[in-house]
């Protein structure tokens, strides 16, 4: 019988991701574990919880001991959990690209980006498939204190229109297994601090990403792109990375604020379905 009580963990690799051994999430962890799965969480900024089972309110009963289920915009969800969205490839779709198959976090361009978000494996590839995570506290720590002083009082412009605006690629591209709507809610733009504050740990995030991150305040597209670029690229260097390997009754969590994932689309001919909850959080400070 699996135990709360004892579960371990055990660190990915030297950037960001722990595995986490020995929970069970179905009847919800006791208060001692929970709290262990958090601070792991803050620590880890992504954790894959193994060998669990669970049914789809299970999955939701969870993620609620974190925060609130946010009930996506744009993207189907399942009929009878409007807060759990079906992340789909059929063994037939031959798409190049994959739903998460650019470097994101989930819905930045949302006036209160998601705290978290959880992704449970319903049907897997025999290989491939998995999830790669960049930690953006390591890719802030990284700079130099000089590129650090300048972002520290910049804002910066999220949108979803390069992905669900009337131009967007979904508008272009239809997922057909996902149901995406794009639309022109879909061009919204909000601003972020460049430098998020992380309110549970103090720690200092680089709240950028390569899709819904357009421009700095008061600049344009073309002068804010090879600073985003360089930002970009230097958080996705291999030692700022871990790559999450997928086994049945994997459940991913992850801090939404402080990385930024990537799936890999490499399993054409196998079916995989995985679901996400989406947990909601605060809008954002920067450093005061
Ligand atoms: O399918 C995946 O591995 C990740 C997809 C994604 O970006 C997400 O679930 O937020
Ligand atoms: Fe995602």
């Amino acid at each position: 019988m699996i135990k709360n009580s004892a579960i371990e963990i055990r660190p990915l690799a030297g950037a960001l991701g722990a595995e986490i051994i020995g929970a069970d999430l179905s009847n919800g962890p006791d208060d001692a574990t929970f709290e262990q799965i958090f601070t792991a969480l803050m620590d880890y900024g992504v954790l894959m919880i193994r060998d669990q089972d669970l049914t789809p309110e299970q999955q939701k009963a969870f993620c609620q001991r974190i925060g609130d289920p946010l009930p996506v915009p744009f993207v189907k969800t399942l009929d009878d959990h409007p807060e759990i969205i079906a992340i789909i490839k059929e063994a037939d779709e031959r798409t190049e690209m994959v739903f998460g198959g650019t470097w994101h976090a989930d819905f930045s361009f949302l006036a209160a980006p998601p705290k978290a978000s959880c992704l449970y494996a319903r049907e897997l590839p025999s290989h491939g498939g998995d999830t790669l995570f960049a930690s953006m506290t390591k890719a802030y720590d990284n700079l130099s204190h000089g590129m650090q002083a300048m972002l520290q009082d910049m804002k910066v412009v999220h949108s979803g229109r390069r992905s669900y605006g009337p131009v967007g690629t979904f508008a272009k591209s239809q997922l057909d297994s996902i149901g995406v709507t794009a639309s022109k809610e879909g061009d919204a733009e909000v601003l972020h601090p460049v430098v998020a504050v992380i309110p549970e740990s103090g720690k200092r995030s680089l709240f950028i990403n390569d899709i819904y991150a357009i421009r700095f305040e008061n600049m344009t597209e073309e002068e804010s792109a090879p600073l985003l670029k360089f930002l970009c690229e230097q958080a996705r260097c291999p030692e700022n990375l871990c790559r999450l390997d997928w086994q049945p009754g994997s459940l991913a969590l992850w801090d939404n604020r402080t990385t930024m994932h990537y799936a890999v689309n490499d399993y054409d001919g196998q079916r995989r379905e995985m679901h996400r909850v989406t947990i909601a959080g605060e809008p954002l400070q920067g450093i005061q």
